[in-house]
């Protein structure tokens, strides 16, 4: 059997891109070929790296050409986990020069290590019994320092406005106020009561923090106390420890991954690693259920291509590995909702925390505006339709404008 490899593709600048790929496929693996005698030539070309291939794009002003240049890797030089990965491809690399990791891909016997979503879109969707339209979600605003109550006064008011989904805001660690499992108990009592008043189900996802080698007990404690859905920063802890969560088999709930510190990765175009791996292939591989990115219309916009790019690889077949949840996210209120629907689709989690609790009525409000937007556009109505029979949209495209 001929051996599995992982194609590497990059975005960088050289005098001639076919050196410089043949330069990374022997610096990142073997180091030095052309100097070695024979006998250990033939010892090293099963971990040799291969140039596979060459793509200009511009001549830059000094010369040279900037371009995508795709190196191929054996699997045998990795252990089956992002660390590894990624330091083996882009490690030392990614400090030397104008280069940039855009896209990885994976030999089937490669994915086989990962888990994957335990639950997925499907798995949630079901869990909601919401398979015709895109889900809701809300965000704490705010979360830290708040007295408990006030707490649970926000996700009374955010469930009773027909949410799918409340989440922790990110940077919520210092929660002795709300205790992590006192929040988990309180919220889900909230939630039988607003279910049992609406008839809507809502699902909390609380914040895991603390120190890396007790998140898998703290996530099984939150399961035991009747948690629905985790929050977790992965880029901060890791993908590894996503990768550890989402595979243990009594951390029984789904993982929304939050995009904290992606800023510090993908925005330079000679640098990084571009968001559809960063924020879609890996996330989702590693074991998210959902994954927040910036959409490319709020206050921190990701360039549209890229956005579609991203939620296409987190939910385009991939071997055996479930689909995760796009949500793309920041900035966002209901006027927005056709665009996100037509950019986006069915298969999205809306996503919004100042456009929910800015509404001039409040957070119930606010999120009964969200509801008759994605009723609406599912229905292949306008917003001006809807605001018709809904008072809050009516108010909310008042405040915000937007629809169509
Ligand atoms: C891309 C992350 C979005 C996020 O974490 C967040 O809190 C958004 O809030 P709003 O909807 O922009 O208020």
């Amino acid at each position: 059997m001929s051996e599995q490899r992982i194609l590497v593709t990059y975005l960088t600048q050289a005098k001639d891109l076919n050196k410089k790929a043949a330069a990374i496929a022997v610096g990142m693996t073997v180091g030095s070929w052309t100097d070695l005698p024979a006998a250990k030539q033939a010892e090293l070309q099963p971990y040799l790296g291969e140039a596979v291939s060459a793509n200009p794009l511009e001549t830059l002003p000094n010369g040279e050409t900037r371009g995508l240049i795709t190196v191929s890797y054996p699997t045998r030089n990795f252990t089956q986990d992002i660390p590894s990965l990624l330091t083996g491809i882009f490690g030392k690399l990614s400090m030397d020069g104008k280069i940039k990791l855009v896209d990885v891909v994976f030999p089937d016997s490669f994915l086989t290590a990962f888990p994957g979503p335990k639950y997925g879109i499907d798995g949630l969707r079901s869990r909601l019994e919401a398979n015709d339209r895109p889900l809701l979600m809300s965000i704490f605003k705010s979360c830290l320092g708040l007295p408990f109550d006030d707490l649970k006064t926000q996700f009374r008011a955010q469930a009773l406005g027909g949410v799918d989904l409340v989440k922790d805001d990110e940077i919520f660690f210092a929660d002795d106020r709300a205790p992590f499992l006192e929040r988990i108990k309180a919220f889900k009592q909230i939630a039988e009561e607003t279910e049992a008043e609406t008839g809507k189900p809502v699902l909390y996802a609380a914040n895991l923090t603390g120190p890396v080698h007790e998140l898998n007990e703290k996530a099984k404690r939150a399961v035991e106390a009747g948690a629905d859905c985790l929050l977790f920063n992965v880029l901060a802890f890791g993908f590894d420890a996503l990768h550890r969560l989402a595979q243990d088999p009594d951390v029984r709930v789904p993982i929304m991954a939050h995009p904290a510190l992606a800023g510090a990765y993908y925005p330079s175009p000679d640098y990084g690693i571009a968001t559809p791996l960063l924020l879609g292939t890996l996330m989702r591989i590693a074991g998210a259920d959902l994954v927040l990115f910036p959409s490319p219309y709020g206050n921190v916009a990701l360039d549209k291509t890229e956005a579609l790019q991203l939620a296409q690889n987190l939910t385009a077949p991939l071997e055996s590995i479930r689909r995760s949840f796009p949500v793309p996210s920041a900035g966002i209120h209901p006027g927005l909702v056709p665009q996100l629907f037509a950019d986006f689709g069915l298969d999205q989690i809306v996503n919004a925390g100042g456009g929910i609790h800015g509404h001039p009525g409040g957070a119930t409000a606010g999120a009964k505006a969200f509801v008759a937007t994605i009723q609406a556009v599912t229905a292949g109505r306008t917003l001006q339709e809807a605001a018709s029979e809904s008072p809050e949209l009516a108010i909310a495209l008042e405040k915000w404008g937007g629809g169509r």
